[in-house]
């Protein structure tokens, strides 16, 4: 059961007061004080956010529960999405002072993709405004009318006490601090009134859910506690119904009545439909389901490159039984992993265990290959499941080390977080030099930054990468090269006469040998290519890459003896950036395709923006609520676009980006540009 919210709205907090109620620990941690089971990794403990999903079993009733505790921050929702895909259900946590906030919709929306049954959890009750009613409320208006309560607080903020269950029409009141010892009363009679209102519309939901219900509840008869819960039970898995419970999770109030509604209404893997995959190299699919006596079948959804444990692979079992020291097949890579030690994990403890049955979550050290969105199987049966699907990354910096000669290190680093994070992508830039780290937001670099400095003692900084420009000509031109010395000894000699013209854009260059009578003898042409391919390397504006360029050689001399390759190299480039310079050089840069999506009430802001970063509408496709917007706008305007589109969107927006052409830079910004090289060379030469 994977606990999902908006960023701070308590899920670490109620995974760590379900495990203390369910005895799985003896101490109730807090997120201040950094001693949470699932917030384990030092910088989760630092920020007192959650970065990553943990996983903490407990068991209540005899039914084993996998809490999976993941990140609300919206940098790390791939994890959200990995945990909600091997999920069988979500309890949403909603806090009680902020109610619905953007990323409760992300999360539910993402939790509808996969199907999952849900509860809600109103938290924070215990706050200052705290609003049980005025969450519910908005709730309803943004999920609809299926959700509603099974509970009411009783007592406000800081003298909330207790929880009117209104299946069984009881007070349960806390007698101390610890949360641990309920009583059960009768209802207060200032709360009676409300709590009969309400129960009449739980009766009502339970009724609709199950039809054998719905005639004796026509029929005016009183419907048996039992009866009832059955019927949100059926509801509640259909997902016709989303109970709301309520209550605090760092008072560890109202932590039994939840615990006993996931249990009882929530899914078993038995209750899942089965999952569907494919014969590698067919076409067949077929459905595993949660049996012990199917074939194994498992997939990879989280794995930890830890710089001493090494890599730790989270499994979601599907089906069969998962066997400790045995032979397990990796489909997708098509190799056959050895099996050490299995273990459950509860935030960073390992339980060994000497097997995972199908419906259960644990963890698999030391594989070779095997990493996130891989398939785990027995090699006699293979199937592959549809890979995880995670979202491309948004922002990107270059990253360098702070000092010079720890490029291994940080190459050793980055190595380890791409294994661990598949949102998180390493690229080197040829044409700047620069290597590239791109990830799905600041906070999430910045991780990557800390990470790099904890466990591999390495600091770096991060930097607006550069614009890979590159340099062309408008024009025609024509130039002498020559390159003469001849003082003491051998001397040197090459003489060519070159014409420049530009190409289509994309064609790169060209080179024509237009020499009659051997003015230039066939033995130096090469050379003569090779000079000015060279030159190009660094354009005579900026020193950028010259491209779409055709080259004649049309004329030259040479001398018996002074000749040589390297003397037509060096009168080759010399010609060609004399022609160049007569011959309308420019600028040009690179232009993204970039496809952004947002609530339409966001469309004026977005466009104006667009319109400030140099960008050119291209279409528009409406959808459910959501516009998408095609844009072309320069690389150099839209290094921070994902900052930006969070802030001007609360979150609601998101984009893709992908390169599409090179464009000339417009003459103020290509001044800029050239000024900002000059300035660059003169501090270089110093
Ligand atoms: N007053 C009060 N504070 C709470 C309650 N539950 C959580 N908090 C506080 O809210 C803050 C966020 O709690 P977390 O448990 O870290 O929330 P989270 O949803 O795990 O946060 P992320 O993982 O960052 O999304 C912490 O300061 C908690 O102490 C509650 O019931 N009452
Ligand atoms: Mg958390």
């Amino acid at each position: 059961m994977a606990l999902i919210s908006h960023g701070g709205a308590g899920k670490t907090s109620l995974a760590e007061a379900l495990l203390f109620t369910s005895g799985a620990i003896n101490r109730l941690g807090k997120v201040e004080a950094g001693n949470t089971v699932t917030d384990f990794e030092s910088d989760e403990i630092k920020r007192q956010v959650t970065i990553g999903t943990a996983l903490a079993p407990l068991e209540w009733e005899n039914v084993k529960i996998n809490l999976l505790d993941t990140p609300g921050f919206f940098d790390f929702f791939a994890d959200v999405q990995a945990a909600l895909r091997v999920a069988d259900s979500a309890v949403v946590v909603v806090c009680g002072v902020s109610g619905v906030e953007v990323g409760t919709e992300k999360v539910w929306k993402c939790a509808d993709e996969f199907q999952l049954p849900r509860l809600v959890f109103i938290n924070k009750l215990n706050r200052e405004n705290a609003n049980f009613e005025g969450t519910l409320e908005q709730l309803r208006n943004h999920f609809g009318v299926k959700v509603f309560p099974l509970q009411y607080p009783i007592g406000k903020e800081e003298s909330f006490r207790g929880i009117v269950d209104l299946v069984k029409m009881k007070a349960l009141l806390y007698e101390d601090e610890s949360g641990l010892k309920v009583r059960e009363e009768e209802i207060p009679s200032d709360l009676q009134g409300k709590a009969e209102e309400l129960r009449e519309k739980v009766v009502e939901a339970a009724a609709e859910a199950d039809d054998n219900l719905m005639e004796k509840y026509l029929e005016e008869e009183e419907l048996e506690e039992e009866e009832i819960r059955k019927a949100l039970r059926i509801g509640t898995l259909e997902g016709k119904i989303v109970p709301v419970l309520c209550g605090s999770a760092t008072k560890n109030l109202g932590m039994q009545p939840l615990l006993d509604l996931i249990a009882s209404a929530l899914p078993s893997p038995m209750d899942r439909p089965g999952i569907s995959g494919r014969v590698p190299g067919e076409d067949e699919s077929i459905i595993r389901t949660a049996s012990g006596d199917e074939p194994l079948s498992a997939l990879v959804f989280k794995t930890l490159a830890d710089p001493y444990v090494g890599r730790v692979n989270y499994v979601r079992v599907y089906s069969g039984t998962l066997k400790a020291d045995s032979q397990i097949y990796n489909t997708g890579k098509e190799k056959v992993e050895r099996l050490g030690n299995v273990f459950f994990m509860r935030g960073k403890t390992q339980i060994q265990t000497p097997e995972i049955c199908p419906g259960d979550i644990g963890t698999l050290v030391k594989l070779a290959v095997t990493t996130t969105g891989d398939t785990l199987c027995d090699k006699a049966s293979p199937i592959i499941f549809p890979p995880l699907d995670f979202p491309e990354p948004v922002i990107s910096y270059a990253i360098e080390p702070k000092s010079k000669g720890d490029e291994d290190k940080v190459g050793v680093g980055l190595a380890r977080f791409l294994e661990e994070d598949p949102t998180f992508r390493v690229e080197r830039n040829t044409e700047t030099k620069q290597i590239i780290i791109s990830g799905m937001g600041d906070t999430h670099l910045d991780v990557v930054v800390e990470r790099l400095a904890q466990r591999y003692g390495v600091e770096v900084n991060l930097n607006t990468p550069k614009v890979p420009y590159k340099e062309t000509i408008r024009g025609t031109s024509k130039k002498e090269g020559k390159y003469k010395k001849q003082s003491g000894g051998r001397g040197q000699y090459g003489h060519v006469f070159l014409e420049l013209g530009s190409i289509p854009r994309g064609e790169g260059f060209v080179f024509e040998d237009k020499i009659v009578g051997g003015v230039v003898p066939r033995q130096y042409i090469p050379a003569v290519e090779k000079g000015i391919v060279e030159a190009m390397e660094e354009g005579i504006l900026a020193g950028y890459p010259v491209v779409d360029v055709r080259v004649a050689l049309y004329d030259g001399s040479f001398h018996t003896v002074d000749s040589s390759e390297m003397a037509f190299k060096i009168a080759a480039a010399m010609a060609f950036r004399g022609a160049m310079e007569s011959a309308d050089p420019i600028l040009l840069e690179p232009i993204m395709d970039v496809e952004i999506a947002i609530p339409e009430n966001y469309m004026g802001d977005i466009m104006g923006d667009m319109n400030s970063r140099r960008g050119r509408i291209q279409g528009m496709v409406p959808g459910e609520g959501m516009q998408t917007i095609k844009v072309q706008a320069p690389l150099a305007e839209m290094f921070t676009y994902a900052i930006d589109l969070r802030s001007m969107t609360q979150g609601r927006g998101v984009f893709k980006m992908k390169f599409s052409h090179y464009e000339e830079v417009p003459f103020q910004e290509s001044d800029k540009i050239i000024a900002a090289a000059k300035a660059d060379k003169e501090e270089k030469d110093k």
